[in-house]
């Protein structure tokens, strides 16, 4: 099966641009998705035009078309109880926590100190308790597990080091009660050299459940002479023992290729913060190039298959 085949992108993108937006701003990217009351609801970065992030709820009964859009932002930074969000709040993933009624949100909040992770709940994407700063800078691109391991919630995350030279890899951390976070351990490092994914690494949606194991998309970032490269990767974790990494392809499987992933606000750039499955299928939903939204279907088996015959785990 060949890499390019697998995510196939939906002949209507983009899906939603600033354009389509009820109110005036600069672009519509990065959005968290979910499954809620027979639709799809993505929960869209938009960048306003003084240049700060805050999210806006669209939803769709197919997940394909028909969006419908909040009228106002849904959620804005709240700096004056949380200084962190004092530059805006960025990429959020979604997990429904069936434990606990509710929807997790792990987001960028751009702090003083650089960005780091904050988290919220929701039980209805139009309020939301925020839990604060959970892990300080640099630090992005976290999302958290559905359900507890041995008793504890689980959260992938990705800070920056810049030992022995800037260095990005993906970590996992471990919580009694969603606010205290340890047993921090690197969980899929960057590779080194001439990789597609060398170097900096990030988790791009919410790990998602399989027959197989929680099958992970990560977002590579190439660096080249005119600029960097967001790409994505496929992993597999222990559906028992998420610290156990069961396989990881070498080859990327969805690279910038259409206009609107080339050219935008940050040109070559796919960055996916949600995905849905429907029985074997799975939809993504995507920023192209920083300033659109846009959606890729695959079919899991098919992304399960191909990961074996590309693992170099
Ligand atoms: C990352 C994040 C994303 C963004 C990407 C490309 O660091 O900030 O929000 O889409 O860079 O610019």
């Amino acid at each position: 099966m060949r890499g390019r085949d697998l995510f196939k992108r939906y002949p209507g993108n983009p899906i939603i641009t600033h354009e389509s937006l009820p109110y005036q701003s600069n672009s519509v990217f990065n959005a968290g998705a979910t499954a809620m009351e027979g639709q799809t609801l993505l929960l869209m970065r938009v960048e306003d035009r003084k240049g700060m992030s805050h999210f806006t709820a669209a939803r769709s009964r197919d997940g394909l078309s028909g969006w419908t859009t909040d009228e106002k932002p849904t959620l804005i930074p709240s700096p004056a109880d949380h200084p962190e969000e004092m530059w805006g709040i960025e990429d959020p993933r979604i997990t429904y926590l069936q434990e606990l009624g509710c929807w997790s949100v792990t987001y960028t909040a751009f702090s003083q100190g650089g960005p780091l992770v904050s988290l919220a709940c929701t039980r209805d994407f139009v309020k939301f308790e925020r839990h604060g700063a959970v892990l300080p800078p640099e630090d992005k691109d976290a999302a958290l597990f559905p359900v507890r391991f041995k008793g504890r919630w689980a959260m992938i995350h990705r800070p920056v080091s810049n030992w022995p030279a800037v260095r990005a890899d993906i970590w996992i951390c471990f919580s009694p009660d969603l606010k205290h976070w340890g047993d921090h351990r690197i969980l899929i490092p960057a590779r080194k050299g001439g990789w597609w994914d060398a170097n900096k690494v990030g988790l791009s949606p919410p790990p998602l459940a399989t027959e197989e194991g929680w099958l992970i998309l990560y977002h590579g970032v190439r660096t080249t002479a005119t600029g960097s490269i967001y790409r994505l990767g496929l992993a597999l974790l222990d559906l028992e023992d998420p610290c156990k990494v069961i396989a990881r392809a070498d080859e990327w499987v969805f690279s910038p290729q259409e206009s609107y992933e080339l050219m935008g606000d940050v040109d070559k750039v796919v960055f996916p913060c949600g995905w849905v499955r429907e029985g074997n299928s799975v939809r993504l939903y995507y920023g192209g190039a920083d300033k659109c939204l846009a959606l890729a279907t695959a079919e899991v088996p098919e992304l399960l298959e191909w990961l074996k015959e590309h693992d170099v785990n």
